[in-house]
C-alpha cells in the first residue's frame, strides 16, 4: 500500500506548474506531481526536479493515494473543457471533504458554477488568480484565491508560504466566495491591459512627437521608475527599449505592432457591460489591440486618409528641448492611470455587491502589491485610501488621489491636445480624461438622450424634481399616451 506524504498534488507541468512545484518545494512542502502527458512527469522528475522532495505520479489514482487528508489538489492546465474533465475524473477517486484548487485563467463564471457544483457533492472547490508569469511562479506570485471558504484553513499556510511578500505582508489573502478569485484575476488582467496602453501611448508620444531615440527613451522610463510610476510594467518596458538584438540593431524596431490578446482583457470589458460599469479604458486598451492587429489595412489607410502627421523637430538635445512636454507625458500616464484603477475598483465594488461576495479592497491592493505583472508602488497608495476609509465610494473621492489627479490634470489635458494636434491616437489617455470629466459633472446631457428615447420609443423620463416618477410626453401631437413597456433601446 502507497503511504500518503504529499501535502498537495500538482497537476500540468507547463511552464507555471512546474515552476509552482519547485516554489512549494522550496517552502517545505512535499508535492506530488502529475500531468495528462505522464511521460512528462518523468522528464521533470529527472530534471528541474532532480534532488529535492518531489514525487510523482504514474496516474490519478496513484496521485490521490499519495495524498494526506484532506487531500489538495491543484489544477494548472489549460483553461476550459481541461478544467472540467479533470474535476469530473479527479472526484471519482477522491472523498468529500477534499480540495481542488484550479489555478489557471478560468472565466470566473466556470469557477462559480464548479464551485456550486462540487458543494453539492461535498468537495470543497477554490478557484485561485495567479500571477506573476514565470518568475513569479518561481519565486512569489500574487495568488488571489476564492471559492467555497471551508477550504480556506486547509490551503491559507501553503498559499502564503509561495506567495510574494510586500512589506513583509503575503500577497495573498481569501478573496470571496465562488468565482471571485477569478473575477479578481480577471481585473487585474483588464488593468494589466490599460497599463501597458498607457505607456504605449506614452512612448508613441515620446518617439513620433519628442523625437527621441531608443535609448532617450529608455533613459526617461529610468526617471520615472524613481517616481510615483515605479512599477514592473515601466521597469521592464525601460529594458525593452534599450534591448538590442545581435546585430546590434534595437529589437522593439523590428516587432511587427500588432498586438495579440488571449481574452481576459475582452472578458473584463464584457463584464463592465454586463455590470453597466464604465470601465472605458480598460474596454479602450483591447480595442487599441483589435486596431493594431489590422496592420496591412492600416499601411494601405496610412497612404489615402489625410490628417496631420507628428513633426518632431531635429534638435540636437531632444531630452532637454522637450523637457516640459516629457514631464507633462509623465503626469498624464499618471493621471490617466488613476482613472484605470478607479475604474477597475468600480467594477470589483458593484460586481462583488451583485453576487454578494465582500470583496475587501485594501487586501486585494496588497494582493496585487508584489509578485504580480501590474505590482508598483502605486498599490500601497491604493491600499492606504481603502484602509482610511474601507467603504470608499470611489478611489477619485479619496483626498490623495483627488489631490494627485487636481496637480496633474493641465499637463494631462495639453498632452491630450498635443496628441490630437499631432494625428498620434491616444485611445487610452483621451478616454481617461473623458471620464474623470464626466464623473466630475453635475448635469450630464443624459436628459436630451431621455427625451429622444421618450420622443421615438415612449420610454418615459423622470423630472429633477421628482424623481422616482416616471412621465411619458406625446412630443409630435399624433402620438398616443401610452409609455413603452419592453422595446428598450
Ligand atoms: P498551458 O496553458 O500551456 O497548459 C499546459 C497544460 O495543460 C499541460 O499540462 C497540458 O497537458 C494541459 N492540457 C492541455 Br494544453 N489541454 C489539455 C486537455 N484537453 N486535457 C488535460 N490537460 C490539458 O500552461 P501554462 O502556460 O503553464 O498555464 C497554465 C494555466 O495557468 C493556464 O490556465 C494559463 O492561462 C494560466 N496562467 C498562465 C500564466 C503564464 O504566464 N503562462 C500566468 C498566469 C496564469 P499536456 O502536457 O499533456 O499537453
Amino acid at each position: 500500500m502507497t503511504t500518503a506524504t504529499a501535502d498537495i498534488a500538482l497537476i500540468g507541468l507547463a511552464v507555471m506548474g512546474k515552476n509552482l512545484i519547485m516554489n512549494m518545494n522550496d517552502h517545505g512542502f512535499t508535492v506530488c506531481a502529475f500531468n495528462r502527458t505522464v511521460s512528462k512527469v518523468d522528464e521533470f522528475l529527472q530534471n528541474e526536479a532532480k534532488g529535492t522532495n518531489i514525487i510523482g505520479a504514474t496516474s490519478l489514482a496513484d496521485m490521490v493515494s499519495k495524498l494526506k487528508r484532506p487531500r489538495r489538489v491543484m489544477l494548472l492546465v489549460k483553461a476550459g473543457s481541461a478544467v472540467d474533465d479533470f474535476i469530473n475524473n479527479l472526484t471519482a477517486l477522491m472523498e468529500p471533504g477534499d480540495i481542488i484548487i484550479d489555478g489557471g485563467n478560468s472565466d470566473f463564471n466556470d469557477s462559480t458554477r464548479r464551485c456550486k457544483e462540487l458543494a453539492a457533492k461535498g468537495f470543497l472547490y477554490v478557484g485561485t488568480g495567479v500571477s506573476g508569469g514565470e518568475d513569479g511562479a518561481r519565486y512569489g506570485p500574487s495568488l488571489m484565491p476564492g471559492g467555497n471558504p471551508e477550504a480556506w484553513p486547509h490551503i491559507k499556510d501553503i498559499f502564503q508560504s509561495i506567495a510574494a511578500k510586500s512589506e513583509g505582508e503575503p500577497c495573498c489573502d481569501w478573496v470571496g466566495s465562488e468565482g471571485a478569485g477569478h473575477f479578481v484575476k480577471m481585473v487585474h488582467n483588464g488593468i494589466e491591459y490599460g497599463d501597458m496602453q498607457l505607456i504605449s501611448e506614452a512612448y508613441h508620444l515620446l518617439k513620433s512627437v519628442c523625437g527621441l531615440s531608443n535609448d532617450e527613451i529608455s533613459a526617461v522610463f529610468d526617471e520615472w521608475n524613481k517616481s510615483e510610476l515605479e512599477s514592473f510594467l515601466i521597469e521592464i518596458s525601460r529594458d525593452i527599449m534599450k534591448f538590442r538584438d545581435t546585430d546590434n540593431v534595437h529589437l522593439v524596431d523590428k516587432i511587427l505592432d500588432s498586438a495579440s490578446q488571449k481574452g481576459t482583457g475582452k472578458w473584463t470589458g464584457k463584464t463592465g457591460l454586463d455590470m453597466g460599469i464604465p470601465i472605458t479604458l480598460i474596454v479602450e486598451a483591447v480595442f487599441a489591440r483589435c486596431l493594431s492587429s489590422f496592420k496591412d489595412e492600416r499601411v494601405k489607410a496610412s497612404l489615402l486618409l489625410q490628417g496631420p502627421k507628428p513633426k518632431s523637430e531635429n534638435v540636437a538635445n531632444p531630452l532637454e528641448h522637450h523637457k516640459k512636454l516629457i514631464d507633462s507625458i509623465k503626469l498624464a500616464l499618471y493621471a490617466s492611470k488613476i482613472i484605470s484603477y478607479a475604474q477597475g475598483f468600480m467594477l470589483m465594488r458593484a460586481t462583488s455587491q451583485e453576487y454578494g461576495w465582500t470583496l475587501n479592497m485594501g487586501g486585494i491592493s496588497l494582493m496585487w502589491r508584489g509578485g504580480c505583472i501590474i505590482r508598483s508602488v502605486f498599490l500601497g497608495r491604493i491600499k492606504k485610501a481603502f484602509t482610511t476609509n474601507p467603504t470608499l465610494d470611489n478611489l477619485l473621492l479619496d483626498d490623495f488621489f483627488n489631490q494627485e489627479v487636481a496637480r496633474s490634470q493641465l499637463s494631462w489635458r495639453e498632452v491630450c491636445c498635443t496628441g490630437i494636434m499631432n494625428g498620434v491616437p491616444m485611445p487610452a489617455f483621451s478616454s481617461a480624461l473623458a471620464f474623470y470629466d464626466g464623473y466630475r459633472c453635475d448635469k450630464l446631457p443624459a436628459n436630451l438622450l431621455q427625451a429622444q428615447r421618450d420622443y421615438f420609443g415612449a420610454h418615459t423620463y423622470e423630472l429633477l424634481d421628482s424623481r422616482g416618477q416616471f412621465h411619458h410626453t406625446n412630443w409630435t401631437g399624433h402620438g398616443g399616451t401610452t409609455s413603452a413597456s419592453t422595446y428598450n433601446v
